[in-house]
């Protein structure tokens, strides 16, 4: 307890030197005098700067306030950030292999990845309790093989990777999560012959070709998914989802793109009418109607046809092919952000309802109900051009990224009028604003995501990196504190309170554990005719054994428990020549498997620096020729 006491009281005493330190020669950068070696004059240094300078300085001892964690795209990674200081914390691996961790040759994550090496991680989405961040777990689909992953925030390491989903082609951006954690809710961006395997001509396109909607069901124990039920769509394109919340609970918003309905030119052909729609789904009905068994196997999920649950859909229409939709802390309105049009829609979900009690409809389209526009509709606000995503503060306001624009306005969700704008650099796709997408955002900061940095770093040649900006919330101006590259590419990130995620410290030690061993003497070779078994302990800074012998073609299980039990003394194992790498966090038992189908001599050796005799911590795997 003691001990404690003056650590904190040392690491704010050194933090407060620190940062006086700090003003002092930000200070004296501004006065014409020279502080260690840096000569520095009134030039150039503004008010705003050292303003922003103090926003993001973290000093050495202190932590960040937030987590905020982007999506890798095409990379198939998950990063860590911390805010304010916009410093990468971590990458974890989620549908990509990782040597750095070994994640893709361990048995365990090779079983996760399944057949495939990549993923396009677009929306992460934080587990929620209530609306709000739980920081359990975070979730995050895969457009390129309709796949689902979920990252344990107690180790920041994947622990599922779910699908492919039946049925569902593409699920880019309609991923998101039901105010409880119920459903991870995913709809594809193509529409397809279902289930996956069939095959129909693009002509067929109209009638063969499907839409759906899945709903994956999350254990509320241990996060784990499964399928839960799908609804069939029409052939349509779906975007950006958001669920209800608040008073809106038990829906959902979708987006919809060429409800035109074609397959060649979409550029063109995809943007032909005036207005497509939000699609508004009962989420809660149609889980019911699943409950009821009205459904179809179709290639091995409970599929609904939306036909047989009269009020489960409608359309809303809203202008061109929108991007996003945003449902609004208190659930009261939905908005959809126009893409092609200038402006904002913003949809009271109380006159939807009105709507839809009184069958107030202008019409239908594949069958189902379109809402009276004019009704629903409350406000479209002129933002600017190419809005795409919009995010909330706590004082009432919205803030939407204009990606032709490069800009990001703010407006009003009271009177609905634009109230300052600002320049971002350049092209931002999604925002993220503190605990943004809960029912109790904390505003305070909001993070630009960037698709086009072009002269913001020092060049790497013709393709730049990403960038994230930083910008401050806290005044009734937007101030852009911090400009942070990235690797492609973010697509979409959350940002989640610190103090909201509790991670442990060491694997705890489970004699039961497959493959475990704690002590040396219990770490051996065992064999079973051609099959072979290792069983070691690695700990500052030897194997245990550091000498195995094997013959050629035998099958390898190779397991690996580091057991100091010390924070952050993480081994490494690699076995020269036979792509064999992983790492052993702190008490943990990692499981590698492979055939000996080389006879030699191999060195294995620690690869994750762990002490001063690091280098030492090595062993021969000794493989005798047939
Ligand atoms: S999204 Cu994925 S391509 Cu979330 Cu606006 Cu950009
Ligand atoms: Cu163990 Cu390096």
């Amino acid at each position: 307890m003691h001990k404690i006491k003056l650590k904190t009281l040392f690491v704010a005493v050194a933090g407060l030197f620190v940062g006086l330190l700090l003003a002092y020669s930000i200070s004296s950068q501004i006065s014409p005098t020279t502080t260690g070696g840096l000569k520095a004059s009134k030039e150039g240094v503004s008010e705003d700067l050292i303003d922003a300078a103090l926003k993001t300085y973290v000093p050495p001892g202190q932590l960040d306030e937030y987590y905020l964690f982007a999506s890798g795209g095409h990379s198939g990674q998950l990063f860590v950030y911390g805010v304010p200081s916009m410093r990468r914390i971590r990458s974890i691996p989620v549908f990509n292999k990782e040597s750095a961790v070994g994640y893709g040759w361990t048995t365990e994550s090779k079983e996760m990845l399944g057949d495939f090496a990549w993923g396009d991680a677009h929306h992460p989405a934080l587990s929620e309790t209530k609306g709000d961040y739980d920081g359990r777990w975070l979730f995050m689909n895969d457009n390129a093989n309709s796949r689902v992953a979920r990252v344990n925030l107690d180790s920041f390491t994947t622990q599922q990777i779910f699908g492919p989903v039946p049925n569902v082609y593409g699920p880019h951006g309609s991923v998101f999560l039901t105010p409880n954690s119920e459903y991870f809710m995913m709809a594809s961006r193509f529409a397809g012959p279902i289930p996956y395997g069939t095959y129909s001509e693009l002509d067929n396109f109209k009638e063969d070709y499907k839409g759906v909607m899945a709903a994956i069901a999350i254990d509320p124990k241990d996060g784990e998914m499964s399928v839960g039920w799908e609804v069939l769509l029409p052939p349509w394109s779906y975007d950006l989802s958001d669920a209800g919340k608040g008073v809106s609970d038990g829906w959902c918003f979708l987006t919809t793109y060429n409800t035109e309905e074609a397959y060649h030119l979409l550029e063109v052909e995809s943007s032909q009418r005036e207005r497509d729609y939000i699609m508004a789904i009962n989420w809660k009905m149609l889980e019911q109607a699943a409950k009821d068994g009205k459904v179809k196997d179709i290639g091995g999920a409970k599929v609904i046809d939306p036909m047989d649950v009269p009020g489960s859909v409608y359309l809303v229409p809203c202008a061109k092919s929108p991007h996003g939709v945003d449902v609004t802390p208190d659930g009261k309105y939905f908005i959809g952000n126009g893409k092609l049009a200038p402006t904002v829609t913003v949809f009271s979900f109380e006159n939807f309802m009105e709507c839809v009690n009184t069958k107030d409809f202008q019409g239908e389209e594949r069958g189902f109900p379109i809402v009276n526009y004019e009704k629903t509709r409350v406000a479209e606000v002129e933002v600017g051009l190419g809005p795409l995503h919009t995010q909330f503060d706590d004082k009432g306001n919205a803030y939407t990224s204009l990606f032709v624009e490069s800009a990001v306005a703010k407006w009003s969700l009271t009177d609905f009028k634009v109230t300052d704008k600002t320049q971002v650099h350049y092209c931002p796709g999604h925002l993220a604003s503190a605990e943004g997408d809960t029912v109790n955002p904390d505003g305070k900061y909001l993070v630009s995501l960037n698709k086009l940095a072009k002269d913001k770093y020092l060049s790497v040649g013709p393709s730049h990196p990403e960038s994230m900006q930083l910008i401050d919330l806290t005044s009734s101006k937007m101030k852009v504190l911090y400009d942070s590259p990235t690797d492609p590419e973010p697509h979409f990130a959350q940002m989640i309170k610190a103090d909201k995620i509790k991670t442990f410290e060491v694997y705890p030690k489970d004699e039961a554990r497959e493959g475990a061993v704690y002590a040396k003497e219990d770490a051996k070779v065992v064999r079973d005719g051609n099959n072979v078994t290792v069983y070691m302990m690695a700990f500052r800074s030897r194997y245990y054994p550091d000498a195995v012998e094997i013959n050629e073609g035998d099958h390898v299980t190779w397991y690996i428990t580091n057991t100091d039990f010390d924070e952050d003394i993480t081994h490494g194992f690699g076995i020269m020549f036979y792509d064999i790498n992983c790492e052993s966090q702190p008490g943990q038992t990692q499981k590698l498997e492979f055939v000996a189908d080389k006879a030699g001599v191999y060195p294995y050796y620690c690869t994750n620096f762990c002490s001063a005799l690091h280098q030492e911590m090595q062993g021969y795997l000794l493989i005798k020729p047939k």
